[in-house]
């Protein structure tokens, strides 16, 4: 099989020339093309078309490699690795000329389902903000050259901790609800509206933790290899895979305290 530093090299070329053509897309002046789950759950042109990029790049560079893309859907390949693609992640951060999103592409290997499969390489680009995160199984988290490693407790004054909230009104309530449970172990939160990029930052220590129901696969694929690679705990609770019942990701010991709190275990306190 290819070498994971190998397809992260190629996933690297082909994000940064998606993300190019989404930072300049954006400058042109965005057009939503359709709404999907729900009124606020929308699809910009650009998101299409970076999508479409990227696919045939892949399909040009390996072709006999699978593909499950936010927009464009899956397709099985023969070879024993698919490429899991949010074209642009936090589609409304970018409708909005809000520059906190990215071109999120992962490699895996086995069946394509968060449950089974194997993260081995992993891009998260955010183009308006100019970093570049990128991990390969075994070959550590990266900014750019700069190496990444998850926090370690504060002393007392508490988790920064960032959370996200679903499309659809209905599912905010109860969305709320388990933020309140999570808060007596936070000094503060931050809801920035791209999981790629609340992961890659997990892994850079810039946030403590982060948790989100209603993710999707192509969501968490490369920012949960960044979290790992960079010595965190990433995944559902009880063991579970990351998936839209629940994603965390924090250093294991913060890990298990959210994870006793989404379950109603009173936190005693910060850490
Ligand atoms: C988004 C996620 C974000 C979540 C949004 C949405 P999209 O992905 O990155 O964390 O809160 O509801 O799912 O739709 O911008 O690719």
């Amino acid at each position: 099989m290819t070498s994971a530093s190998d397809l992260l090299a190629l996933a690297v070329d082909i994000a940064c020339e998606a993300g190019e053509l989404a930072h300049r897309r954006r400058s042109e002046g965005v057009a939503i093309a359709a709404t999907k789950s729900a009124l606020a759950d929308i699809v910009t042109e650009a998101d299409r078309e970076v999508e479409l990029l990227i696919r045939h790049r892949l399909q040009e560079e390996r072709p006999d490699d699978g593909f499950l893309g936010e927009e464009s859907g899956a397709e099985r390949g023969t070879s024993e690795i698919t490429w899991v693609v949010d074209p642009i992640d936090g589609t409304v951060n970018y409708a909005y000329g809000i520059p906190n999103y990215a071109v999120s592409i992962a490699a895996v290997t086995g069946d394509p389902h968060p449950a089974t499969w194997t993260a081995v390489a992993g891009v998260v680009f955010a183009p308006a903000l100019g970093e570049l995160f990128t991990a390969a199984r075994g070959g550590g988290a990266h900014l750019g050259h700069q190496v990444l490693a998850v926090s370690q407790p504060h002393g007392g004054a508490g988790a920064l901790v960032a959370t996200g909230f679903g499309y659809d009104p209905e599912t905010h309530a109860g969305d709320l609800a388990r933020l309140a449970r999570v808060m007596p172990l936070a000094r503060d939160i931050r809801r920035m509206g791209a999981a790629s990029v609340d992961l890659s930052y997990v892994a850079a220590g810039r946030l403590d933790a982060y948790f989100e129901r209603g993710l999707h696969p192509w969501d968490h694929a490369a920012g949960g290899l960044l979290v790992e690679e960079a010595g965190g705990r990433f995944g559902g609770p009880d063991g579970a895979a990351p998936s839209a019942t629940m994603t965390i990701a924090a250093s294991p010991d913060l890990f298990a305290a959210i994870e006793r709190a989404l379950a109603g275990d009173v936190p005693a306190s910060a850490e």
